[in-house]
């Protein structure tokens, strides 16, 4: 039936995975889903204010996990959605533009959902559950209000839930995260981090030197595109970021 819960109970164990089915090709820690694919990344236009670093953090550790990424900018009639958008040029992930009222990019994302299993993942208060709420009016997921104050969401969805909406799609809706546990559960190489940003990927080995990191160096291809506009800035910053976490303290080895 459209529309069914399927929980943790379902799966007969206590594994924490809602649903495993099909042998597990792949799971993201936080939320606890195995097989997802897709990952639909909810980001507000406006509020609450979008963290870059926090979504970069995430479509990389999609890559590393081989779960393919889409963007999905919520609240676009309050402007703003177009800065995210430029945010992810260069990047193969497909942009859905959404707002609450009307139809704006509703149809496209419903249709690219068809027969996946799909998370729906960012910060309390983008909108994930409103989003669901208008693609599947069945799920009557709760939604809440943002702080006045601050401007953030007050964490509404307080579970993973997986529903069955027929046609063999399945949709995820997700606690709001302000932070992702990326040295706890992603073990990365310095080396791979480059081939995790999908957009730097055909250009790696094309530098001056073999060893290039692709923060600062010379004759770097890397650096050359972004410098062209062809690669996010934004994007490259977050990359650089990480290599020096990753240099500096050793998180993921
Ligand atoms: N203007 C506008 N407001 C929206 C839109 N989508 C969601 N909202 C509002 O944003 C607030 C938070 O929505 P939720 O759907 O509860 O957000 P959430 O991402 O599920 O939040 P958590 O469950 O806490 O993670 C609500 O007040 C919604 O009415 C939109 O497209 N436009
Ligand atoms: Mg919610
Ligand atoms: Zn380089």
């Amino acid at each position: 039936m459209a529309g069914d819960r399927v929980t943790a109970e379902d799966n007969g164990d206590d594994t924490g995975f809602i649903r495993e089915v099909d042998p597990r090709i792949n799971s993201l820690v936080r939320p606890p889903i195995a097989n997802i694919g897709l990952l639909v990344l909810v980001i507000a236009a406006t509020a609450p204010k979008p963290a870059p670093y926090t979504l970069d953090k995430l479509t990389v550790i999609a890559e590393k996990s081989k779960i393919p990424v889409a963007i999905a900018i919520t609240k676009s009639e309050l402007g703003g959605a177009d800065e995210i958008a430029a945010h992810f040029h260069g990047t193969p992930y497909p942009i859905f533009f959404l707002a609450e009222k009307g139809t704006v990019g509703g149809e496209a994302l419903l249709e690219y959902l068809k027969g996946k299993t799909s998370v729906f993942c960012g910060a309390s208060g983008v909108g994930k559950s409103t989003l669901l709420n208008r693609l599947f009016p069945q799920l009557q997921a709760e939604v809440g209000e943002l702080s006045e104050k601050i401007q953030r969401g007050k964490n509404t969805t307080r579970a993973t839930t997986l529903y069955s909406v027929g046609d063999g799609t399945y949709i995820a809706d997700s606690p709001g995260f302000t932070m992702l546990d990326t040295e706890m559960y992603c073990r990365l190489e310095k080396e791979e981090l480059p081939t995790l940003f999908p957009e730097m990927e055909p250009f790696i080995g094309s530098c001056r030197y073999t060893r290039c990191g692709h923060t600062c160096e010379e004759g770097c291809r890397i650096l050359e595109e972004v410098e062209m506009g062809r690669i996010s800035r934004e994007r490259h910053e977050s990359y650089c970021k990480l290599f020096r976490e990753m240099k500096d303290l050793h998180l993921f080895k």
